[in-house]
């Protein structure tokens, strides 16, 4: 059998921070291979899978991964020899036992993911299949709206925002590579907003600008007013989203913004600040409104707005099909962030994205704030017919890499390439 894995390795690189992290190759008897590159999160929710990191202050202050790459060399690699590298459910379940444990804190998430990844790219390759397809079938053909984070805040980046990310949605556009025209050109056009005022264009971890804005109004102000200059209908041909991050807000008796200062807000005080903002802005989707043990709180954040607004749970969540089913069952959100290593393998990926649409919820794809030149979630999005991606401004070529592929996949598919709006109706859930 040509897909019958023959050598697994695995070895320390650098992520777009210049943190180490961990790539695997997965070598299949038939002579070709696969890699795969681990992102990693800034902003980590508590109940992500665990990435294992050296912690020998002597190397990169701790955050080398050598015990997760040896622990691919030494312990998966002659587990995984002769298995079936199609078999992805397979070999994810074995990664799974060997661990043994809940969150994956003995072998390393990232230790596991990178074998899962590359697995999945060696199963393609012997295939002489595209990723998306080998992964999706042949009816995967829907390919994702973009969300880009084009003002970055919060941890990534240093200045006055306490929300994360304020990206913009071109969910209008006619197709997959105009959406991306749209993008970049509102993007260009913020630049030439804040040089106008002398602001910092400089980028922060995810592409976006960090200027020092006076308030997080101003930032959304800031975005209309790009939409409108490149031409664009705001809330029509691109609508606003917002990763507010707000388990980083967390503090005893409420969410606390540090950076732009001011007094501690309650979760109702959040509620009634986004609820503001989507009358005045045309905004679609807020990512993390509230904190991940906010949990009484997001029933009442989704009660007030689940309607109107897309309500993405990242933190709350966690790529985890147990979390999401309690958060189905308790009203939490209407959507959920996808992120292939805050849980760690493929197969538990998917389950909870199988889940997610099962119930109703929307998925989106999603990059971390640390990534690599690895493109794996573009063919993940096109293949699982998530509908949405965001993986950073279009900017930086480890968040372009992503949009750069999907342009390729675009174009390969050509007439049989799908690109749906999921809001439209004046930036209402479809
Ligand atoms: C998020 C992500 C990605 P991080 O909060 O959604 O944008 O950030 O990878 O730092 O968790
Ligand atoms: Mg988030």
């Amino acid at each position: 059998m040509t897909t019958t894995i023959e050598g697994v390795s695995a070895r320390e690189i650098l992520d777009s921070r210049g943190f180490p992290t961990v790539e695997a190759m997965v070598t299949l008897a038939g002579g070709v291979h696969g890699t795969g590159a681990v992102p990693s999160g800034a902003s980590t929710g508590e109940r992500e899978a665990i990435e294992l990191r050296d912690g020998d202050p002597k190397r990169y202050g701790g955050k080398g991964v050598r015990r997760a790459v040896a622990n691919v060399n030494e312990i998966l690699a002659p587990e995984l020899r002769g298995m079936d590298a199609s078999d992805q459910a397979g070999i994810d379940g074995k990664l799974i036992a060997l661990d043994g444990t809940e969150n994956k804190s003995r072998l390393g998430a990232n230790a596991l993911l990178a074998v899962s990844l590359a697995c999945a790219r060696a199963a393609a390759a012997a295939a002489k299949t595209p990723l998306y397809r080998n992964l999706g079938g042949a009816a995967a053909s829907l390919l994702p709206v973009p969300l880009l984070n084009v003002i970055n805040g919060g941890r990534h980046a240093t200045n006055s925002l306490d929300f994360q990310e304020f990206m913009i949605v071109p969910h209008g556009a006619p197709s997959f590579a105009e959406a991306m025209r749209y993008g970049v050109e509102v993007y260009h056009a913020l630049r030439k907003l804040l040089e106008s005022r002398h602001l910092t264009t400089a980028v922060g971890d995810e592409g976006g600008f960090a200027p020092a804005l006076g308030s997080h109004e101003e930032a959304l102000d800031l975005l209309v007013e790009a939409i409108r200059a490149v031409g664009l209908a705001p809330g029509e041909d691109v609508s606003l989203a917002l990763d507010a991050a707000a388990s980083e807000l967390v503090e005893a008796g409420g969410y606390a913004f540090r950076k732009s200062g001011g007094p501690k807000r309650s979760a109702d005080d959040l509620i009634a600040l986004y609820d503001g903002w989507c009358r005045s802005y045309p905004i679609v989707s807020i990512e993390d409104g509230l904190g991940e043990n906010d949990w009484a709180g997001w029933q009442r954040l989704t009660a007030a707005l689940g309607k109107r607004v897309q309500l993405v749970g990242d933190d709350v969540f966690v790529t985890n099909e147990r979390l999401l089913a309690r958060g189905i069952q308790d009203h939490v959100g209407n959507a959920i962030l996808i992120k292939l290593n805050q849980i760690g393998t493929v197969t538990e990926t998917r389950a909870a994205m199988k889940l997610a649409a099962s119930a109703g919820y929307r998925s989106i794809v999603s990059h971390r704030s640390g990534e690599t030149e690895d493109a794996f979630i573009a063919d993940f999005a096109v293949a699982s017919g998530a509908g949405q991606i965001k993986t950073g401004a279009p900017c930086r070529s480890e968040r372009t890499a992503k949009y750069n592929r999907l342009l390729a996949i675009a174009d390969e598919l050509g007439g049989r390439a799908r690109y749906l709006d999921p809001f439209s109706g004046g930036g209402r859930l479809a």
